[in-house]
């Protein structure tokens, strides 16, 4: 599944997934089974803490889908935490430095490919499995970096260079938050970073994504047309609010 991935983007394909924030497995066997390559479980903002990682990486798996995580923060620890309880890969929010990214890569695969610890965990199948350990390459989990603050602009064709990442993954809120612009999403200062992020992510042949929150699958096509390879589709509150007000109803 992650090798599926992984030819998708080396072919120039989009891989379209989901997001979930909403700690529930139903939820998750939902959006699992909805079609998606895979489905982030968002572990940085909201509620989610990682003793359900476990029920809701089965059930996305229920599916067919590779389940993911962003996790909390860019630090070994919480990459050891969602990949033991058996995410196929780990989206890094708030990438700012190359030197950042490396360690972050390492923490994620197994000796000698990485500097992962080995202990028990669902990601062995407790303990039954320790060939996944032998076998690096085909156990290096999906890295994608979030470049989400203007800082990483400084340092990114370093970021980009950094053997064992996958994609990134532009987080417009934050970006134009760092840029004193928040939600401003037309401003030509904003727009000009953003084509210059993909313009040099295409250079060094780095798949770039977004994230299409609003449930429209036009605006997904157009995020297809723009050359995003790595696109999250709306989330799961969002999906829910868009479709559950009451409708207003005729009289009798
Ligand atoms: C951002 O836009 O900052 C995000 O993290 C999107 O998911
Ligand atoms: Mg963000």
């Amino acid at each position: 599944q992650i090798q599926e991935i992984r030819g998708k983007l080396a072919r120039g394909e989009a891989s379209v997934g989901s997001w979930m924030q909403i700690p529930d497995s139903s939820v998750a066997e939902i959006l699992g089974r909805a079609g998606y390559d895979w489905v982030a479980v968002d572990l940085e903002h909201g509620t989610m803490g990682s003793r359900v990682l476990p029920d809701l990486f089965r059930a996305i798996e229920l599916g067919g889908a590779l389940p993911l995580a962003r996790v909390a923060e860019g630090s070994a620890r919480d990459c050891k935490r969602a990949l033991d309880a058996g995410a196929g890969g780990v989206i890094l929010p708030m990438i700012e430095t190359a030197a950042q990214l490396r360690n972050l890569v390492s923490a994620c695969a197994w000796p000698p490919a990485g500097t992962r610890g080995v202990g028990f965990s669902r990601a062995n199948l407790f303990g039954k499995d320790f060939d996944r350990y032998r076998d690096g390459e085909a156990r290096a989990p999906l890295v994608v970096a979030m470049i989400e603050h203007i800082n990483a602009v400084a340092d990114l064709d370093g970021i980009l260079s950094v053997p064992g990442l996958d994609a990134i993954f532009i987080g417009p809120y934050d970006l134009s938050a760092s840029m004193g612009l928040i939600g401003e999403f037309d401003h030509p200062d904003f727009k000009a970073t953003i084509d210059g992020i993909c313009a040099r992510a295409r250079a060094a042949r780095v798949p770039h994504g977004q994230h299409v929150v609003a449930p429209s699958p036009g605006l997904l096509s157009a995020s297809v047309q723009a050359g995003h390879q790595f696109i999250a589709y709306s989330m799961d509150a969002v999906f829910l609010t868009n479709s559950v007000q009451r409708p207003v109803t005729a009289s009798p």
